[in-house]
């Protein structure tokens, strides 16, 4: 289906969009009272040399707007990326929900995605170690539905009074605001070493999902339990999970440190760039969807969001798909402007008593009114639904509607009794009649309580060399820590998970893992709570392993979108080059030149080539993949400079597969690559589909046992 189809297909949110987007082209400016401006270049003074008047409305007017163009960034997730798409179902899941969006697969719902960090300020990196928000905005013909969720399928903390806490610890810290985007400081770990509860969430961002190679390449998940409610009124419990069609992959931690200097906008751009050229990203939604009768059928409990549901125990069902096809036109009016609400929910969709889910429902709308300035944020256009929405709420900063008669109240005569309810039968809300009986306490359940077993099975479920990069990121995040009490602690800690992590860690940092702690969690329950009840248990083991966790098990069909860099320079062999460029773009990759300067170069058969990058400007860290077609002249003038040596070195030591034909071949030479020309991913002389088919593995791993020796 062409893109233009696509775009019609969610044109009710776009046609709702475009009576508020505003050209400039071809106009006379205005103030914002509509006078046509003369001169927007000097204030009115007296005199050519005088002060300036106070009568200057104009001044006035534009430097006021200025200086009020900022509002409070969100408190978490204050960095973000977002794009327009569309949700199509594949087929009807009546027998669950009575939600339009699950059940009419004629339907294309426009949608709103914004994926972010959690920690840094806006303007931070976008490669820190950190969890993403992965938020969606249905804009459906029942209401407006949040997706709000992470790439993470499990939360740090089971209860949102602890939210505070939590983000305060991760933050910089407050007297002198260091560091910026990282977990790796003291107050993160003192906070995190007290409150067992976060250690899921802890490893999950220690593995390589803290670090995604693309926004495009991450999965995402609601994380809490939901409900699903059909016509009947039956309920099942339900996870949402996101699947990306390029599937899941990551960079390793020193690409992401030297891709916070070369492009801090690397995902942002590259979200931005594959929208932009038409490779519109996808991912599919999945239900894991248990029915209520095995609420209680787990060895953990459903309503704990720091516990995941393993796919191999309940299977993920596909049913249908979310394309990002468009490029906001306006980042602050859509992307900053967005507001997400876990509280908005559709008939057929309802909450379960998760009690960080619970929290959540009071949160967003709070933090809107001051971060939106008042209650009619709902009318920003990017936030409103497709559906007309009528109601009794008045006035307000910034109403811009102008609500029509005498009534607003309900119930009503003058009015004519409208607005009027609806029916269940006419789509009316009406929740979920779910039985209670029970005493108010304030206390944790001890089902909530096993804080170490699904930690463990996340670890023993992942590669080799996902183990390795778990162990590296611990000994830099408690390396980075001062206090030895708290790298102590943590070390005990991460020993309840796996005692061979915390081995190596400990060696790492030149500590040895204790043999206990004290009051490993009662800080976190309550001062009065049983806290034998909540001490670190035995582990469970349900499953010995459970694959799907591991990003050795993802999807490696795929080479689209990935960027390969080809190292080329006046007299490259254009017969190579046409060779492996033609072969790549095929299959969807983004080919670039990187050459000695910028510009362009001149190939054997005397075209010149617009280069992408001078060597300069540019980073291997940057690049999927590397190739050097032939040619002497070229060849020479990349071995003249040292970068390119750099860049091929450094490539390798990420993994990255790296291919080179006829004199291509002395550059490799001239490099640490020579020593290991069996790898399977370096390739000479070697046809383009083998070199495709390693990019499309994303790393050849196998080569970090080997490569410790190649300094970069
Ligand atoms: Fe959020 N969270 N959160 N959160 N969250 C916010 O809302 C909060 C939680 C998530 O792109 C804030 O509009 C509390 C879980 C995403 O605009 C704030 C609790 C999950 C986004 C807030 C949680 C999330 C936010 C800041 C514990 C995954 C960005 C600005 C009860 C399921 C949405 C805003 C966007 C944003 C509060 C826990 C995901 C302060 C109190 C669990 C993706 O309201």
């Amino acid at each position: 289906m062409g893109e233009t189809n696509k775009q019609q297909e969610q044109s009710k949110k776009i046609k709702d969009l475009e009576a508020h987007y505003k050209e400039s082209k071809g106009k006379t400016m205005t103030t914002n009272q509509g006078l046509k401006v003369n001169d927007t270049n000097n204030s009115l003074k007296s005199g050519e040399r005088g002060s300036t008047l106070l009568e200057d409305f104009l001044l006035r007017e534009k430097i006021t707007n200025f200086d009020h163009e900022r509002i409070p960034e969100r408190i978490v997730h204050a960095r973000g990326s977002g794009a327009h798409g569309v949700f199509e179902l594949y087929e009807s899941m009546e027998e669950f929900t009575k939600a339009g969006i699950f059940t009419d697969t004629q339907r294309k719902t426009p949608v709103f995605a914004r994926f972010s960090t959690v920690a840094g300020s806006k303007g931070s990196t976008d490669l820190a170690r950190d969890v993403r928000g992965f938020a969606v905005k249905f804009y459906t013909d029942e209401g407006t539905w949040d997706l709000v969720g992470n790439n993470m399928p499990i939360f740090f903390i089971q209860d949102a009074m602890k939210f505070p806490d939590l983000v305060h610890s991760v933050k910089p810290e407050p007297n002198n605001e260091i560091p910026q985007a990282a977990s790796a400081h003291d107050t993160f770990y003192d906070f995190v070493s007290h409150a067992t509860e976060t250690m899921h969430n802890q490893i999950w961002l220690m593995s390589d999902r803290g670090i995604p190679r693309s926004l495009r390449m991450m999965e995402g998940f609601g994380i809490h339990t939901f409900r699903l409610i059909n016509k009947e009124g039956k309920s099942h419990f339900v996870k949402f999970h996101w699947k990306p069609k390029l599937g899941v992959h990551s960079v390793t931690w020193d690409e992401a440190v030297k891709i916070s200097g070369a492009d801090s906008d690397f995902h942002r751009r590259d979200l931005w760039d594959a929208i932009d050229a038409g490779q519109f990203p996808e991912w599919e939604l999945g239900l894991q969807i248990v029915p209520e009768e095995d609420e209680h059928k787990y060895d953990f409990d459903l309503l704990d969001p720091t516990k995941l549901i393993p796919e191999e125990m309940v299977p993920v069902k596909i049913v249908g798909k979310m394309t990002l096809n468009r490029n906001p036109e306006n980042f602050f009016a859509e992307t900053e402007q967005v507001a997400f609400l876990p509280g908005h929910i559709v008939p057929g969709i309802d909450f379960t008593n998760d009690p960080l889910l619970q929290g959540r429902l009071f949160s967003y709308r709070d933090t809107q009114l001051s971060r939106l300035g008042g209650p009619n944020f709902h009318q920003i256009p990017i936030n409103r639904p497709v559906t007309e929405t009528h109601n009794n709420q008045r006035d307000g900063l910034m109403q811009t509607e102008i609500p029509k008669g005498q009534t607003a109240y309900f119930p009503n005569s003058i009015g004519g009794g409208c607005p009027h309810l609806a029916k269940m039968a006419e789509g009316g809300f009406t929740a979920y009649e779910e039985r209670i009986d029970a005493k108010k306490v304030r206390t944790r359940s001890e089902s909530f309580s096993d804080h170490f077993s699904q930690p463990a099975l996340f670890y023993r479920s992942l590669a080799d060399w996902e183990q390795q990069h778990v162990v590296e990121a611990y000994s830099f995040e408690l390396g980075k820590c001062k206090e030895t009490h708290i790298q102590e602690r943590m070390l005990w800690i991460v020993s309840q998970i796996d005692e061979s992590l915390a081995e190596k860690v400990a060696k790492n940092l030149g500590l040895q893992v204790p043999e206990s702690v004290e009051q490993p969690i009662n800080q976190s329950i309550g001062a009065d709570a049983d806290v034998e009840k909540f001490q670190p248990k035995a582990k469970k083991i349900y499953l010995d392993q459970a694959p799907t966790l591991s990003q050795a098990n993802t999807v490696f069909d795929t080479i689209a979108t990935r960027q390969i860099a080809v190292l080329a320079a006046d007299g490259f062999n254009m017969s190579d080059f046409k060779m492996f460029s033609e072969a790549l773009e095929k299959e969807g990759a983004i080919v670039k030149i990187v050459a000695p300067h910028g510009g362009t170069v001149t190939c054997s058969e005397d075209m010149k080539h617009e280069v992408s990058a001078a060597i300069s400007t540019t980073e291997s860290v940057l690049y999927d993949a590397i190739y050097i077609p032939g040619g002497q002249a070229s060849v020479d003038a990349l071995m003249g400079n040292k970068k390119f040596i750099k860049f091929i070195n450094e490539g390798f030591k990420h993994c990255k597969a790296i291919a080179a034909s006829h004199e291509g071949k002395n550059l490799i030479n001239d490099s640490l690559v020579k020593n290991y020309l069996d790898d399977t991913a370096v390739f000479i002389d070697a046809k383009p589909n083998d070199f495709i088919e390693a990019i499309s593995k994303h790393r050849n791993w196998d080569r970090l046992n080997v490569i410790a020796d190649i300094p970069v």
